[in-house]
Order: C-alpha cells, then structure tokens, then sequence
C-alpha cells in the first residue's frame, strides 16, 4: 500500500461577523463596518417592523463619529480595514480613524447559526473536520474523494463554492503537509482566497514571515525572540536549537525549532476538546489595584468563580490558571502558573491567578481583567485533587514564589454582592 501524502486544509471565514451582518444589511456592501459594543438606542432602527433591512436608507445606519465608550471592535470589513482599524481596537479609536465607518452591534447567535451552516458544508464533504472556533477548522483532505487533485486545490474549490451557495459567505483557505503551515497560508491570499504550501515551500514562503506568523508564538516570545535579534521564521530556524532550550524551556524550546522548519505531525482531531475556559470583564471605569482594591477583588473572585462553574457545567477541570490584564494605555499583559492538580474549584482557582496576578505590575489603572483556566482534562478521566503525571511546570520568570498568598482579599472575606 502507497501511502497518500498529508493535505491538511486550514478554513477561515472572511470578516467573518461582518459578513454575517452585510448578508442582512447588503446595501453596506463594499463600505467600511465595525462591529462591536453593545447595542445602543441608535440601533433600534436596525430593526424594523416590517422586516424589509435591505431598505434601510444608508444614513440611517448608526457611525462611528461621536461614539463615546468603552466599547471594542471585534472584527472590521475589509473597507474598515484600510483606515488601520481592526480587531480588539476601542471603538474611540476607531472612530478617530473613520468617523463614517458604521458601526453594528454583536449578535453572537446568528454568527453561531452561520458557524453551524459552513461546518454541516465541510462535513459533508470531509468528515474529518476539527472545529478550531466560531470561524476556522482544519480539515483532513488526505483521503477524501478528490483531496489529493491538483494538491488539495480541487477540493479547497469545491469547499468554498459549497459555502458561498448555501451560506453568501466567503472564505481562505490553506492546504499543507501539515496544521502548522495550513494555519499560515489560509491568511497568504485572504479574502476568498486559496493557498497551497507544499514542503518545498518553506524557504521561500515560509521563512520571510515574521515569527509571530507561528500560530503558537505570542507577543512576549516574540519580544524575547526580537531582543535576540531574531525577526524572521529563516532566523528562528537558524538559531542553535540547544540556545532556544536554554531561552525558553525545554519543550517550548524544542517546538520553536522544529516550528521554525514547519515540522508539526499533530493529527486533525474531530472530537476536538475544549483548550481552555476563560472568563474576562472590562470595568465601567478603568480600576487601580490600591485605590480600587475591594472591588477588583470581588470582580476578581466573581470571574474565578464564573469560569469554575464553566468548568463544572461542562464536566472539565484543568491545572494552568492564568490571569489577563490590560491596562488604561490598552497594553495588555497574560501569566499563568501550571499547577500538579486539576481543580475546578473556585477558591483554589482563585488562589493561584491571585498568585499570577503578583506577577504582573500593578501601578497603572486597569481597565480588563480576565481568568484562564487551560490544561483541561474531562473530570470524569481524572479525579479531581489528583496529582497530575507530568511535573508541573511554569511559564513565569520567577520561579521562587511560594502558593500562599493571595494580593486580593479571598473570596470568604468579601461582602456579599
Ligand atoms: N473576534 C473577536 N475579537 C477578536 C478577534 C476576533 O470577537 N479580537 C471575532 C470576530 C471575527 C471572528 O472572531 O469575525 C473571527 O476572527 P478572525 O480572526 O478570523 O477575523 P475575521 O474572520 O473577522 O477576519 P479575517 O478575514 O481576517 O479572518
Ligand atoms: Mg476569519
């Protein structure tokens, strides 16, 4: 038996909440759109009794210019895009960089009901789908009807004209040996675009990018990598894989390297598991640790305690408890602390973030804070409070801190809401 080479496909949608919006609201195709924020009195036109959102007159829609708000964008029509503006961006911001962009409020259920139409597409085509998200997935072309024509390109066409008929929506997609590099090409020639790299690839289209283009390589590695002097995935590759152990940890190090040559053997897994829950709030008024601090303890406390009964709704518990801050100047910062127990527990939880949290400076305002609980395993596999098999391990820096303390006050001393 030959065996068939590996074509794993990366799928993602295209601006994909505005494009779900535009589907409603098709006279704004082409113009700039940010959605975001919640919805406002100026929306309620959006919505008209007689049903008939096609016609509403263009300088009905409510603009970005005058918005006053703590509101963030979290996706931009490509028109939107060409003023700077992008994902996660304050809508203030945004609003000084187009005033006359319009802006629509997030209507997380429709975008879901669109999620589940694409994927019943794919799957009935290539079952083997891994959800990756609201808008991605991979997709296993290795052995489905087709998936080796003209190196995956057959099928990549075939799946994005079965979307577009049944959904309106566009996609990009990525075909490559493997996750890693499929990642990365889906985005190569978005929008409605289709990128194939094949092993030979690499040097010329792979090793240019930047290393934040390695799904997996964060700001802060980037930061570290850049310090070192190292820009590029053909720079990362070239370092001494010994010297990326020493840098950044033995398993982190070892992936860095073999990253950096697009080497990755992870299968398309179709029972995909939940990574990790998180739970994260930005405040009505940016907080100070000191000034603020009886209320950011309870919000603290609040958000340990939501993510603990995600955990328990859904039957996880997991050993990496990370925070997320960002600050009133929009920096945002993460730390997490892998401990050798699966908990889902709201005081142990928040007894370590609270320990990740004294790792983070705390001398500007706050204006987000967010609770990660990751590692997870299903409860019923393991016992809760049992030791977990591999030694623990930390992500931070310092490594000399003590599980005691918490910087807020614990969740018993606090006033009830
Ligand atoms: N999203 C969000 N907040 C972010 C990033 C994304 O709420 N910081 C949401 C809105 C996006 C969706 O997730 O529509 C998918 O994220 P993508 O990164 O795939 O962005 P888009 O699909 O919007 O655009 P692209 O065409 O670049 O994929
Ligand atoms: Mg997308």
């Amino acid at each position: 038996m030959t065996s068939l080479p590996r074509r794993i496909a990366h799928l993602d949608m295209d601006a994909f909440y505005a494009s779900v919006e535009l589907l409603r609201y098709p006279q704004l195709k082409g113009l700039p759109v940010v959605i975001g924020g919640r919805r406002r009195r100026e929306d309620d036109v959006l919505n008209p009794a007689d049903g008939g959102l096609d016609r509403i007159p263009l300088d009905a829609f409510p603009r970005l210019s005058g918005y006053v708000g703590r509101g963030v964008i979290t996706t931009a029509t490509y028109a939107a895009r060409q003023f700077g503006i992008g994902s996660a961006m304050g809508l203030m911001k945004a609003a000084r960089l187009c005033p006359d962009a319009i802006l629509l409020p997030v209507d997380f259920e429709e975008y879901r009901r669109y999620s589940r139409l694409f994927k019943e597409q794919i799957l009935a085509v290539a079952p083997l789908m891994e959800n990756r998200g609201v808008d991605e997935v991979y997709i296993d072309f290795t052995g489905v009807e087709g998936g080796q024509e003209e190196a995956g390109l057959a099928l990549a066409r075939r799946l994005q004209a079965a979307i577009l008929a049944s959904t309106g929506l566009t996609c990009s997609i990525g075909v490559a040996p493997n996750k890693l590099l499929a990642k990365m090409a889906s985005e190569f020639n978005k929008p409605n675009g289709i990128a194939l790299v094949g092993e030979d690839d690499l040097e010329r289209q792979i090793w240019p990018l930047p290393c934040r283009k390695i799904n997996g390589i964060g700001p802060r590695t980037d930061e570290k990598l850049q310090r070192a002097g190292i820009r590029t995935i053909a720079e990362l590759a070239a370092c001494d894989p010994a010297w990326l152990c020493e840098q950044f940890g033995r398993s982190y190090g070892q992936w860095l390297h073999e990253a950096a040559h697009g080497r990755d053997e992870r299968p398309v897994s179709t029972h995909s598991e939940p990574v990790s829950m998180s739970r994260e709030t930005t405040f009505g008024r940016d907080l100070h640790a000191v000034q603020d601090r009886t209320e950011l303890g309870a919000v603290f406390t609040r958000l340990c305690e939501q993510v603990a009964a995600d955990l328990v709704r859904k039957g996880y518990v997991g050993r990496t408890i990370g925070i997320k801050i960002r600050y009133d100047n929009f920096r945002s910062v993460t730390r997490d602390f892998t401990a050798d127990l699966y908990m889902a527990d709201p005081l142990l939880i928040r007894q370590f973030a609270g320990q990740c949290l004294k790792r983070v400076p705390l001398d500007r305002r706050l204006r987000l804070l967010g609770v990660r609980v990751g590692s997870l395993r299903r409860a019923d596999a393991i016992a809760e409070g049992l030791p977990a098999r591999t030694p623990p391990r930390r992500s931070s820096r310092r490594r000399d801190e003590e599980m005691t303390l918490s910087l807020f006050p614990s969740s018993a001393e606090e006033q009830p809401e």
